[in-house]
């Protein structure tokens, strides 16, 4: 468990063996100068540790969620239900359909209590969209991430294969 003071983004893994995209969305904050922490408790096997996080998160100043499972992947679920602070889920691989089990259950929230659903391993677009949704209320985040796109773009126009263009 890593926690960072001051953390805006809560990312929560089910499970240890989800820890690789949690450390990617977190590179991928620290890069944009959002403080984040990361929690290791899952919704089936400690039902009661993830309530008490949802119920003090924000009273820690976190704004947003980033919640990363597999197999039945009900914690973002569990946590959306638990709070009104955006929740954006990322299903893991692994299971009987390798990932497209974890991606149904995930972005198939019932009306009511949604879930930002990103693509199956994909910490680093969660963290990005996480940001975005800080950024909505901080001018110089906004830079960064504008910034970013920037050097993301000039990057593919530098390949030696667009020589040219
Ligand atoms: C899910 O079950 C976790 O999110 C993880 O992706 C999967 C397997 O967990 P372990 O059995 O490796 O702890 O709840």
């Amino acid at each position: 468990m890593t926690e960072s003071v001051g953390a805006r983004v809560g990312i929560v893994v089910g499970s240890r063996s989800d820890m690789a995209a949690a450390e990617k969305a977190a590179a991928i904050l620290d890069e944009l100068g959002v403080p984040s922490e990361v929690r290791v408790i899952s919704a089936h096997r400690a039902p009661e540790l993830l309530a008490r996080f949802a119920a003090n998160a924000e009273g820690r100043g976190i704004r947003v969620f980033i919640a990363i499972a597999g197999l039945a992947a009900h914690l973002p679920g569990v946590l959306a239900s638990q709070t009104s602070a955006p929740v954006i889920g990322v299903p893991m691989p692994g299971g009987v359909a390798d990932g497209l089990d974890a991606l149904l259950a995930i972005v198939q929230m019932p009306k009511g209590v949604p879930v930002a659903t990103v693509g199956v391993g994909n910490g680093e677009n969660a963290a990005l969209l996480a940001a975005e949704m800080l950024a909505l209320a901080d001018p110089s985040l906004r830079e960064r991430l504008e910034a970013r796109r920037r050097a993301q773009a000039d990057a593919i126009a530098e390949d030696p294969a667009n020589f040219g263009l």
